[in-house]
Order: C-alpha cells, then sequence, then structure tokens
C-alpha cells in the first residue's frame, strides 16, 4: 500500500475515533457511581467500550476511504478485478477478535468473582421480597427489621436474598449488581457502598400488578450516623414495651399510611389506629388478636373504604418479640404517654 493510503487511513480512523469516544466520555450514560462492586463492573464496561471505539474507528476508516477512493467514474462502465481471498487478512480478522473478546471474558470474570467475595467481615442483612414490598432484618442486631435498607459506608454487607410468593430481582442501580430472590431457595449479593446519600431499591422482576411500585430505600450514612441509628434501636427494642413498639413502627414505615396519634403520623392510604378499638368491632374478634392477624395477615379482614392491596404482607418476617411490643404499643393507649416521658 502506498504510504498516502496509510496516512489517510489513519488520518479517518483517528477522526472517527475521536468523535466517537467524545460522545462515550462527554454524555454522562451511567448512573451515579456508590459501590466497590459498581466501580468494577464500570471498568468492564469501559474496557468493552474502549475496544468497541477502537474497531468502530478501524471499520469506519477503511470504509470511508474505500468508498471515496475506488467509486465509479462517470465514463468508467468496466467491471471490477475479481479477488480471491486474502489468507493474510482472514487470518488477522479470525485472530484478533478472538483475543479480544478472550480479554473481555477474561476481565469481566475477574469483576465477577471479586464481586462475589466481600473484603473484611461482611454485616448481614436478610432481605425478604414479596409482592410488592421489601423487608430488611439485621442478623447482627437482635433481627432489628427495617422497611429502609440503612447501611454504614465502606462497610461490606452481605445480603441473603428471599422471597415468600413470586420472582423478585434486588437493584440498587448506584450498587450495580442485580440479585434475584426466588420462592425455596436462599441468594447472596455483596455490597460496598462507597458514598453516602439516599438510593432506590428497585424490583426489576415483573412479579405483578405493583411490580412499578415496589420500592424502597438504600439510606448510606456515616459510620457514627449510623452506630448512632443503630443504638437508638437496639435502646428502644430493649426499652419499655412503649418504647420498643414505637421504634418497629417507625422502623417499618406504618406512619406512611397509616394516622396514629402517639407516633404523630398522619397518613390516610390506611385505617385511622386510633380508633382500631372500634374497629376490631367490625370482624368481632378480641382487640389483640385482631391488631396483630391485622399486621402480618393484612387480607384476613379489610376495612371497608380501603383497598386489600396496599399493606404490605412483609410483616410476618416481624421477630416475635418486635411484634408483640408493636401489638401492645397499638393496643394500649397507656404506653405511648409514658414512653414520652422517659423518651430521652
Ligand atoms: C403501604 C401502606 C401501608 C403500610 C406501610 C402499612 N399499612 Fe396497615 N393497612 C393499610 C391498608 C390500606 C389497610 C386496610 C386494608 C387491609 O386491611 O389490608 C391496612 C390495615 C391495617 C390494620 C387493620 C386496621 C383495620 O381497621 O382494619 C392494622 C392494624 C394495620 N394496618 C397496622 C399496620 C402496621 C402496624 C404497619 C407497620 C408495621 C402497617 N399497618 C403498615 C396500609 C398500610
Ligand atoms: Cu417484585
Amino acid at each position: 500500500m502506498r504510504r498516502g493510503a496509510i496516512l489517510s487511513l489513519v488520518a479517518i480512523g483517528l477522526i472517527v475515533g475521536a468523535a466517537v469516544t467524545a460522545v462515550a466520555v462527554l454524555v454522562d450514560w451511567l448512573p451515579e457511581q456508590a459501590s466497590k462492586e459498581r466501580e468494577r463492573i464500570d471498568f468492564v464496561f469501559w474496557f468493552t467500550t474502549a475496544i468497541c471505539i477502537a474497531i468502530f474507528a478501524l471499520v469506519a476508516a477503511v470504509m470511508l476511504y474505500a468508498v471515496v477512493k475506488f467509486r465509479a467514474r462517470p465514463d468508467d462502465d468496466s467491471d471490477g478485478r475479481p479477488i480471491h481471498g486474502h489468507t493474510g487478512l482472514e487470518i488477522a480478522w479470525t485472530a484478533v477478535p478472538a483475543v479480544l473478546v478472550t480479554g473481555i471474558a477474561i476481565v469481566s470474570t475477574v469483576a465477577l468473582a471479586q464481586n462475589d467475595r466481600s473484603s473484611g467481615t461482611p454485616m448481614s442483612i436478610e432481605v425478604t421480597a414479596r409482592q410488592f414490598a421489601w423487608s430488611f432484618k439485621y442478623l447482627d442486631e437482635q433481627d432489628l427489621t427495617s422497611t429502609t435498607l440503612r447501611l454504614p459506608v465502606d462497610q461490606p454487607v452481605k445480603l441473603t436474598l428471599k422471597a415468600s410468593d413470586v420472582i423478585h430481582s434486588f437493584w440498587v442501580k448506584e450498587f450495580g449488581q442485580k440479585q434475584d430472590a426466588v420462592p425455596g431457595m436462599v441468594t447472596t449479593l455483596r455490597i460496598t457502598p462507597t458514598k453516602v446519600g439516599r438510593f432506590s431499591v428497585i424490583c426489576t422482576e415483573l412479579c405483578g400488578l405493583g411490580h412499578a411500585f415496589m420500592r424502597s430505600k438504600a439510606v448510606v450514612m456515616e459510620r457514627a450516623q449510623y452506630e448512632q441509628w443503630i443504638s437508638e434501636q437496639r435502646q428502644a427494642l430493649n426499652g419499655s414495651p412503649g418504647q420498643a413498639g414505637k421504634a418497629v413502627f417507625a422502623q417499618n414505615s406504618c406512619g406512611g399510611c397509616h394516622t396514629f396519634t402517639p407516633a404523630g403520623s398522619k397518613s390516610e392510604v390506611g385505617p385511622n389506629l386510633d380508633r382500631l378499638a372500634a374497629q376490631a368491632k367490625g370482624p368481632g374478634q378480641p382487640l389483640e388478636q385482631f391488631v396483630r392477624e391485622s399486621i402480618v395477615k393484612p387480607d384476613a379482614y379489610v376495612e371497608r373504604g380501603f383497598s386489600a392491596d396496599l399493606m404490605p404482607e412483609t410483616y410476618d418476617q416481624l421477630p416475635k418479640d418486635q411484634l408483640d411490643a408493636l401489638v401492645q404499643y397499638l393496643t394500649s393507649p397507656a404506653s405511648p404517654k409514658k414512653s414520652k416521658k422517659e423518651g430521652r
């Protein structure tokens, strides 16, 4: 090949490569990066993208050059020269992609293997997925149960995922990896958050009518703040029944849907819990039994005027002592007042 041809090819390749690189780098394609695992996934992504850009530039350069250089002139009606293969080229375009694809496979395998291993001792949290809600149980913290996933920054976490009805999938896009929650088996996912912030927990497996609303929050906190939150919860759980019930009520977002004056909540998605005694007369059950059943099996009795599909059915995951405290908190009007005084 002549020198001029090679120079033109290189020039076109560089221009195309620069343009495509600008599109890849200048546009903010990926979500915010907030975990070590995401960093590794993003590395694989950029590694692959770089290879794609190089190949694209090469192909575009040869194509553009050929289109201009070998185009038919207006008065040229002759046939082109017949060409029969080119062994050198064929070996090259087989061997080079094979090497590149193998490289991508190796880099991905290393990233996946590292993401499946925690550095240091991970914190254990059990995640329960159910149509259409998430529940998080802190196995190292007396099974403290919450509907929000709170994590200390830079601390490796091991999530064990369970599903109680159909297949769901846990995903926080800032953390990277997804993991399915499958009925009848336990799956695991490791996360090491690297950024303080609030992120969305999303179900990414179409799991029924309420799938789009199957969301929760992952809150990554400074270690000191997290420790404080945990110790407050621990104190509350071990405190008077009123305090414990109040903490369980708050951690499980009951106030997000129910009015309950002792907890200061005013939402009207579900029935007003200040009037439970009157409501228990509907199904004619003793108050305590009615409340307990309403929490673990919300559909057992549905108050007139409310939708049966709204209250999450994940609360049967509450450990017995937390459920007891919650029921007591909701049924004894005296304990909330008392706990207010003891509050601090
Ligand atoms: C997403 C909204 C939502 C959340 C969160 C929620 N509930 Fe409910 N709750 C409802 C709705 C709607 C009903 C009425 C329909 C039904 O019984 O399923 C209800 C019913 C109840 C009832 C029965 C009341 C009656 O009059 O029938 C009790 C008791 C109750 N919830 C307690 C709780 C507690 C305790 C929590 C927290 C652990 C909680 N709920 C969380 C929406 C919610
Ligand atoms: Cu789901």
